[in-house]
């Protein structure tokens, strides 16, 4: 095809890979959520219907796209981890991420009516923004990890106590927060307990620890041995590279996978190790 004058526009476009043998994480994080929870009366602290909505969600996104290894949501956030050897889009970032929060926002309001049936989605309809956060070791993947399910207890912890102290309590919003101001995770306890019984141990799982989406397969038992994490591994950038062939062959197995959603602790190691196919060089 003969070029036009016009042409030239296109060197306009800026390149944005993503740095090559890094974990890419991709955080979406709806828009105004503050606004659109009081919108349709979400249920505070924690709306369970909302949660499941976000889940499906998310579900549908590792569906959609197979190089996701693991996904992260608490509130109106999720994270999508892409393996290291990731090369999709050939890693560029706009595509990624576009994708990634055009793939959920879509899943988003289609699956609303199954959860909130009562309440038709009326305009202005719910977003999402997203970003790209590279990370180039496992330990900072997995503190990347830690850090949002930290998030995720020290939040729920201090909402469970504030709503209760107004819903139960009968305090205004400002006497709450007056009455946390500067106290420790171990008095919010103390205050749940003492003054309504209420034991925070026995708070939802999902509430306490998040949501974890991930492909389903055989646990490994504690102390198994397996294929090293490549944290250290002496092998070049290039045969860490997965050949093509294999590539496809674990895209179909990924593809045909359960994916599944958690709520469980991924601070320890013990999470890590017993699903090795997270974090191992085949994903
Ligand atoms: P942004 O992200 O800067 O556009 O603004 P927001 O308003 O989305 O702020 P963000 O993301 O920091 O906080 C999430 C908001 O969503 C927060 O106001 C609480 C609300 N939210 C999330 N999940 C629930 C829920 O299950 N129940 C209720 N009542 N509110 C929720
Ligand atoms: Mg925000
Ligand atoms: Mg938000
Ligand atoms: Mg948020
Ligand atoms: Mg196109």
């Amino acid at each position: 095809m003969a070029n036009s004058k016009y042409e030239y526009v296109k060197a306009f476009e800026q390149p944005d890979i993503l740095l090559p043998n890094t974990w890419i994480v991709v955080r979406i994080d709806g828009r105004g959520f503050h606004k659109f929870s009081a919108k349709y009366a979400f249920e505070k602290p924690n709306d369970r219907r909302a949660l499941d909505l976000m889940n499906m969600a998310s579900k549908a996104v590792l569906t959609d796209l197979p190089d996701i290894v693991i996904a992260y949501g608490i509130s109106d956030e999720y994270s999508f981890v892409f393996h290291k050897t990731c090369a999709l889009f050939e890693r560029r970032e706009s595509k990624i991420v576009s994708t990634v929060v055009s793939t959920f926002t879509a899943h988003y309001i289609y699956h609303w009516n199954t959860f909130f049936p009562e309440q038709p989605l009326t305009l202005p309809l719910p977003s999402f923004d997203g970003r790209a956060v590279l990370y180039p070791t496992i330990q900072n993947l997995r503190d990347y990890m830690s850090w949002r399910q930290v998030d995720c207890h020290i939040n729920n912890l201090y909402n469970t106590t504030f709503w209760t102290l107004i819903q139960q309590g009968g305090m205004e919003p400002q006497e709450a927060e007056k009455a946390l101001a500067g106290t420790l995770a171990a008095e919010k306890n103390e205050i749940l307990f003492s003054r309504f019984n209420i034991n925070y141990n026995n708070e939802a799982e999902i509430y306490k620890k998040g949501s974890i989406v991930l492909r389903d397969y055989e646990l490994v038992e504690p102390g198994t041995s397996h294929e090293p994490l490549d944290e250290n591994s002496a092998k070049t950038v290039e045969e860490q590279q997965l050949s093509k062939t294999q590539e496809e062959k674990d895209r179909k197995r990924r593809a045909k996978a359960r994916i599944t959603v958690q709520h469980v602790d991924m601070i320890k190691d013990e999470f890590w190790e017993r699903r090795p196919w997270l974090l191992s060089n085949k994903p």
